[in-house]
């Protein structure tokens, strides 16, 4: 069986681009893979956490994890930080790379862009992102567009380790990406990601957000002003990203749902969308509270972390032999 590996950030505001790109994955996978689900907190802290809010945010996405459908039966979740082996493949992994291909990465770019002083954890974190990739001998990782240079940086590293000290050292993943849902844009900016910083919170759908929320977001999000219902991603962004997130949801293509509709103009559209949206995340809501509060959920983590840290143990070994570390 093949072997998946994915992970999210416990920084909160997990929205409706984390879900269409890469959670809902995690859930289809899971019925003829072998799936490790993480909660990647050593990535979190490349930029200042509070610590409180930091161990609340992880027991959050865990227990969403939980709420979409990710089965603890089936599948291993847990905690990044409770396996060492990420820091330690991390490290090897970072003296194999170069600042150059680093600092040419586009996220780094974005993030590091005017400021005076930038974290070294920020140029690094591909490398770190590479390392719970590889330590668990992935086949295939389930991510959104944003890290398909993530990825591809991470089969060089590996490439490149295999071709020095022996192709049996890693194995060579391939990132997968959804048809609709990989690349969700603002509601209120179309032309960028939705993203879980953003300061306008009507630029993102939460997957906790009330009925209400959603309806509000959905409704002012941003359109153009020719009224032409099509799907045209170059001029006109913001229908085309609206019917993206109704194709993501519904499981139908854009055109079935364009040759189904009798919309007068993009309120239709949006109202439709609200219910189509409000109606996929009931369940995840219905179930969340109950998985976050119930005492289980500490058991599966750790019980996930050990079975975790029995593969990246094993990986390690190899490596630490390959590299001539240790005795
Ligand atoms: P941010 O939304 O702040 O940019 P992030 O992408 O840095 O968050 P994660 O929460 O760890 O951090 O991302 C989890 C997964 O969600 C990744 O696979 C990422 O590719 C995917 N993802 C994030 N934003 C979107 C989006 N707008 N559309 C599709 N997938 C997305
Ligand atoms: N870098 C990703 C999160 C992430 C990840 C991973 C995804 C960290 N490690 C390993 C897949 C596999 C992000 O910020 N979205």
């Amino acid at each position: 069986m093949k072997r998946v590996f994915s992970g999210v950030q416990p920084t909160g505001n997990i929205h409706l681009g984390n879900y269409l790109g890469a959670l809902k994955q995690f859930v289809e996978l899971q019925e003829d893979h072998e799936c490790i689900y993480c909660i990647v907190d050593e990535h979190a802290i490349t930029v200042p956490q509070d610590p409180k809010e930091l161990r609340k945010h992880i027991l959050d996405v865990a227990a969403l994890y939980l709420s979409i459908g990710v089965d603890p039966k089936k599948s291993t979740v847990f905690v990044q930080s409770q396996v060492s082996g990420h820091a330690e493949l991390g490290w090897i992994l970072c003296c194999n790379s170069y600042t150059g291909e680093l600092s040419r990465m586009t996220q780094f770019k974005a993030k590091s862009g005017g400021k005076e002083s930038v974290g070294t954890g920020l140029m690094t974190y591909p490398v770190l992102m590479a390392a719970d990739i590889l330590l668990y001998d992935t086949d295939v990782v389930p991510v959104g567009q944003d890290q398909k240079q993530h990825i591809e940086l991470t089969r060089d590293l590996a490439i490149r380790i295999n071709n020095k000290y022996g192709e049996d050292t890693f194995v060579v993943p391939d990132g997968r990406f959804m048809k609709s849902g990989a690349r969700i844009m603002s509601l209120d900016d179309p032309t960028s990601k939705m993203s879980k910083s953003a300061e306008n919170i009507h630029s993102r759908i939460s997957l906790l957000d009330e009925d209400s929320k959603i309806k509000k977001s959905i409704m002012r999000a941003t359109t153009d002003s020719d009224g032409e219902i099509r799907f045209d991603i170059e001029n006109k962004p913001g229908v085309s990203n609206l019917l993206n997130i109704y194709s993501a949801l519904s499981g139908k293509t854009v055109e079935e749902i364009l040759a189904a509709q009798n919309w007068r103009g993009y309120g239709d559209l949006k109202k439709e969308l609200v219910a189509v949206t409000q109606e996929a995340l009931a369940p995840i809501k219905a179930n969340y509270n109950e998985i976050r509060e119930s005492e289980e959920l500490i058991k599966i983590l750790n019980e996930g972390a050990e079975r975790a840290n029995v593969i990246a143990e094993k990986t390690m070994k190899r490596v630490r032999d390959k590299f001539g570390l240790g005795l």
